[in-house]
């Protein structure tokens, strides 16, 4: 029962409860909007004028263009860029947030926080041009926080962090087609401009104006990546643990939910200092905080926080009765969190003045009071564990191993153990003589339509007994966590001879006596950062660009506009990208095809849109083959 649900089975187990005790459900309320709107489905609705709304049937027996003139191409072109536009609008909101923070550290005003990786801070300061020599770290964490604000206006160069972090294949061939952003919110104001009504009508300009836009939205997600490491520390390889099993009977549990580390790193920094707190209380364990979502993600790879769940089953944790915070910053936290705890005594805090939900408790978290926050955010727990009813109390005995913090860093770390002099070597040598097919970079969200983690698990098994190297972040990583796929275990089982060979070797020199991990766990999903950066040196060793690798990417069960706008700036790269759900452009043939074939010629990267998880698979390694070919590098067969 509920497997068309979910196949994490710690998700199956509290979907029972739900049912008893009749909590409505994401999976609930999605069946009540079944059938959803065909139009809003196909792209073909707009809304972005008080004319409208506008509606194409697309079967041509109605209107064919909106009000004001505006064509099915045009509709569905202005829709998907406005996704990228948002998407891009809450990467570079949190990255923006990091740069504040940092700036604040600099000058004093932010106490408790501190710079956790000089080495990086430096690194990446004298990356972007600033010079170093007789500076402390303030001054140039200083000067640092000032460059990451200037890339959010209108520059008069391009954004600095894209133009420091990409090929220069890349970066030229940006230049010839006009897709180099002068500024992270110029780009979203400029899609916000040219998709109202009036505007850009030509369907195809406004995708190179969609693809301008996702390349800011790398922009922001490399700077954010960056300003974490220097604020929380580059992770490194940690094991922690996953799963609804994760949650303690005898401990206050804190869930920490949403994105960014600015929040949730204090949380985790500051519960040891209420432990006594927590026992006077009852909680004979203490402090429990486990993570959901990315910013479960920032804490797992960088303090060994345990996953408990992630994406669509976050109400679950609720549901458990064990659960005495959510803790929430901002995205990806759904609305009804706060309907769910009704019947149990969770507390649910909102931190952010972007963010507050009818219902939650809003403790309003400042950089400048961090340590004053946490404390008052944890006490809230801690009170409301004492209303605990322990006969509500169903904590699944469901835990995974997992395996994190797998930074670029920490890669190259365990490759030097192989080839000090040359760590990338080794990497390449085996991409070279086939025992790695290729790279797949797994990224992206839960999707209420597809029963969570059912694509994620059988694409990884197809593929890892095709010999090829995954990595991944966000909610992708939760997946594997949950399926307990982020293990030497994993590996053993499910890699095919050639990856079994190369983990076990790395796994063996980093001192693990036993081979990495099936998946590389590479961070949140603004770490998607991390995967080009060692896509990068790659391809700058090898003298190729981007679109010449074996690198793949896939979010097989994508929902947010984030996952839009990555998914579009992958693309941009030159990674073929595959999504598992069907985004609404359908509507349009026009942009359909450009997105799953012309992009192929102009960039090198282009969407696949499959939603059977193996096809998927078939399809993603036959890109590979096909990009060894152009390397000439043999093809793999594998039965
Ligand atoms: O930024 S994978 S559901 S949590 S959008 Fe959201 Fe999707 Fe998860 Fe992280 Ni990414
Ligand atoms: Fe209709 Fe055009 Fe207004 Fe859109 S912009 S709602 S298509 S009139």
């Amino acid at each position: 029962m509920f497997e068309d649900r979910s196949t994490s089975p710690d998700s199956i187990e509290m979907l029972g409860v739900a049912k008893k005790l009749d909590v409505e459900l994401v999976w609930d309320r999605y069946a009540a909007q079944v059938p959803q709107c065909g139009f809003g489905e196909t792209g073909l609705c707009c809304r972005h004028c008080l004319q409208g709304p506008c509606r194409i049937d697309p079967f041509g027996n109605g209107p064919q263009t909106g009000v004001c003139g505006a064509t099915a191409d045009t509709f569905v072109a202005r829709g998907l860029d406005r996704s990228i536009a948002a998407g891009t609008a809450a990467h570079s909101g949190h990255a923006k947030h990091l740069a504040h923070t940092l700036k604040k550290l600099a000058t004093g005003k932010a106490p408790d926080y501190s710079i956790k990786d000089s080495n990086k801070l430096r690194a990446v300061a004298q990356r972007q041009g600033i010079q170093l020599v007789g500076k402390s770290d303030q001054q140039v964490a200083s000067e640092l926080a000032d460059l990451a604000l200037e890339e959010f206006s209108e520059r008069s160069t391009p954004v600095g962090w894209t133009m420091k972090t990409l090929t220069t294949g890349r970066l030229k061939k940006f230049e010839e087609m006009g897709l180099l952003p002068f500024g992270i919110d110029s780009a979203i104001s400029e899609v916000m401009h040219r998709t109202t009504n009036g505007v850009d009508a030509d369907p195809v300009n406004l995708l190179l104006g969609g693809i301008k836009c996702a390349i800011a939205d790398y922009d922001g997600m490399a700077l954010a990546t960056d300003l974490s490491d220097i604020l929380f520390g580059v992770p490194q390889p940690t094991v922690a643990s996953a799963n609804l099993g994760t949650l303690k009977v005898n401990a206050v549990n804190i869930a920490v939910h949403g994105h960014n580390p600015v929040l949730s790193d204090m949380v985790v920094a500051f519960a040891p200092q209420m432990e006594d707190e927590a026992r006077k209380a009852g909680a004979s364990e203490g402090i429990n905080i486990v993570g959901i979502c990315c910013t479960g993600n920032e804490v797992l790879m960088r303090h060994g926080i345990p996953m408990a769940t992630s994406s669509v089953s976050q109400e679950l944790a609720i549901i458990t009765g064990a659960l005495d915070a959510m803790v929430v910053d901002y995205q990806c936290v759904m609305p009804s969190l706060t309907k769910v705890a009704e019947g149990f005594h969770t507390q649910v805090i909102t931190t952010m003045g972007i963010a507050k939900m009818p219902g939650a408790t809003h403790i309003n978290f400042e950089e400048e009071h961090a340590a004053e926050g946490a404390r008052e955010i944890i006490h809230l727990a801690i009170e409301a564990f004492k209303k605990r009813d322990a006969a509500k109390v169903h904590i699944p005995d469901i835990r995974n191993t997992a395996i994190a913090g797998v930074s670029a860093e920490a890669v190259i770390g365990i490759l030097s153990k192989l080839d000090a002099a040359d760590p990338l070597k080794p990497l390449i040598d085996n991409i070279v003589n086939g025992n790695i097919t290729g790279v797949c970079l797994f990224a992206g969200c839960n999707n209420v339509k597809i029963p969570q983690d059912r694509n994620f698990v059988t694409m990884i098994k197809e593929l890892a007994r095709r010999d090829v190297l995954i990595l991944a972040t966000g909610c992708a990583s939760g997946a594997f966590a949950r399926h307990g796929l982020m293990t030497p275990a994993a590996t053993e089982k499910n890699a095919g001879p050639g990856l079994k060979a190369v983990l076990t070797a790395l796994g063996n020199a980093a001192g693990l006596n036993a081979p990495l991990p099936l998946v590389l766990h590479t961070g949140s999903c603004v770490d998607n950062t991390r995967a080009v950066a060692i896509a990068v040196a790659i391809a700058n060793k090898l003298g190729v660009d981007l679109d010449k690798l074996p690198v793949v990417a896939s979010a097989p069960e994508a929902s947010m506009e984030k996952a839009v706008s990555i998914g579009t700036w992958a693309v941009a790269l030159g990674l073929p990208t595959h999504i598992g759900v069907v985004p609404p452009v359908t509507g349009s043939p026009l942009v359909t095809q450009v997105l799953t074939q012309t992009a192929k010629d102009l960039l090198g990267g282009y969407f696949i849109v499959e939603l059977d998880p193996v096809k998927a698979a078939e399809k993603l390694f036959e890109v590979m083959n096909e990009r060894r070919k152009g390397l000439g590098l043999a093809e793999k067969v594998v039965a």
